[in-house]
């Protein structure tokens, strides 16, 4: 006998939903706490897995400006490290260049993600915000709607819940429900680098005091500090590696010969305590605004890491999302909303094109074996490394993007 049961969906409501509870979604929900606008997060994962989720860990100086406007910078102030070096290597030596000391004299600011994410949590659990955690947001029905809703799976009840909203804010990544949710006919620019990485995080003291760039024949290696005991390296791997492929010790023998240690010196090993493969890809949707959706974050645009953009481009976003849903409370229209798109799109291309560039900088492009490419592209990035080396106006460039968004 089969047995069906139809269960009635709890009914919740808030004025904004947000979903997800990274960068994006947490800067937002403390901005629309403070303005004294109603509104939930739901985040799919445990209040542990956020809070020691490994990813980024350099922040823009626009970045750090937006969490101090709204006094959320205090952890990173306390604990943050300011950094503005990053060291190429390449066969034809290596050379730094001290970007922190060029043009605005602008500078990272070096802290966990999970830190900031932590924090950002804790003021807003403070400033009396709601958050649900083990709650996965399934789909976002009506956007087209002044009263879209939003379907999520209970932790502790086999019911569903349908959480009503004026407005839902879509910051829960590239795979979460808002993506999932938009029309058919949006569009979603994808790229595809054709590279892939193997990230990993070493219990090991950074070996350099910059940011380590080797662009090498075997593939790419990269070195970032994260603290003083961890340092985050990548390491190009053929699409398709799985992660456990690489023991330890074939991993840290790689990195030195990338690294060029024998030229620079070995580098500090430890303990791998995390690795994962990262393929190199890009995507931006596009409009942000889908009647009473709205993406930011990941959700919005996916950029590769290669030029550490990503949080930068969701705390920029969260912060012009807060002010315009602010603005469309206030004055009961959404003349800001309509606006906010546009506006957060064209930082979003411009990280594009700088991480792109970048990218370009420090990989083989594959697919370029054939008829002589491989030759040709190898060589165009040589002149372009040339070029950084020593061309004052390419330097300048640089500095501003890398620290920019
Ligand atoms: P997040 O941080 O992914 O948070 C989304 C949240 O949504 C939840 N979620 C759901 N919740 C409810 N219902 C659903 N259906 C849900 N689906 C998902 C998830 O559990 C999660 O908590 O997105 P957000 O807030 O947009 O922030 C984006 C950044 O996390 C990301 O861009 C950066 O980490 C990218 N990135 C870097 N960015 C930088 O600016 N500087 C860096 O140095 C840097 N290094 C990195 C990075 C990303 C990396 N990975 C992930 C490839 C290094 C790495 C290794």
């Amino acid at each position: 006998m089969t047995e069906t049961r139809t269960f009635q969906a709890l009914q919740k409501s808030a004025d904004v939903v947000v979903l997800g509870a990274g960068p994006a979604g947490l800067v937002l929900g403390n901005l629309l706490v403070a303005a004294g606008i109603d509104c939930v997060v739901l985040e799919r994962a445990t209040r542990q897995h956020v809070q020691t989720r490994a990813r980024a860990g350099f922040l823009a100086p626009n970045t750090v400006r937006i969490l101090d406007r709204h006094g959320l910078a205090d952890g990173l102030h306390r604990h943050g490290r300011t950094h503005g070096t990053c060291e190429f290597r390449t066969e034809e030596g290596s050379f730094r260049l001290d970007y922190g000391a060029l043009g605005r004299g602008e500078q990272h600011t070096v802290y966990p993600q999970q830190n900031l994410v932590t924090d950002l949590l804790a003021r807003y659990l403070d400033a009396g915000g709601r958050i649900r955690f083990r709650t996965e947001a399934l789909a976002v029905h009506d956007a087209d709607s002044t009263r879209p809703y939003v379907i999520t799976g209970e932790p502790d009840d086999d019911r569903p819940t349908r959480w009503t909203a004026r407005y839902v804010a879509g910051c829960d990544g590239r795979h979460g429900a808002a993506r999932r949710s938009l029309p058919a006919a949006t569009v979603r620019h994808h790229h595809d680098h054709g590279v892939s990485w193997l990230g990993l995080l070493a219990e090991a003291p950074p070996s350099l005091d910059a940011v380590g760039y080797a662009v090498h024949d075997r593939g790419f290696a990269g070195h970032m500090t994260r603290s003083p005991q961890i340092t985050r390296y990548y390491l190009q791997c053929p699409r398709g590696t799985p992660a456990d492929a690489w023991s330890d010790e074939r991993i840290w023998d790689e990195l030195d010969l990338r690294m060029r240690a024998v030229e620079h010196g070995p580098l500090r090993r430890g303990r791998i305590t995390e690795r994962g493969v990262i393929d190199l890809a890009c995507d931006v949707v596009e409009p942000l605004r889908h009647g009473s959706l709205l993406l930011a974050g990941d959700a919005a645009s996916l950029t590769a890491p290669a030029a550490a953009k990503g949080a930068n481009l969701a705390i920029l976003a969260a912060e012009s999302l807060a002010g315009a849903l602010t603005e469309a409370f206030a004055r009961g229209d959404d003349t800001a909303l309509d606006r906010y798109s546009a506006r957060v799109l064209a930082h979003i291309w411009r990280s594009q094109e700088f991480t792109h560039w970048m990218t370009g900088l420090l990989h083989e492009i594959p697919g370029q074996e054939h008829s002589g490419g491989s030759f040709f592209h190898a060589s165009l990035r040589r002149a372009r490394l040339r070029s950084l080396r020593t061309s004052r106006t390419h330097q300048l460039w640089f500095a501003e993007n890398y620290v920019g968004v």
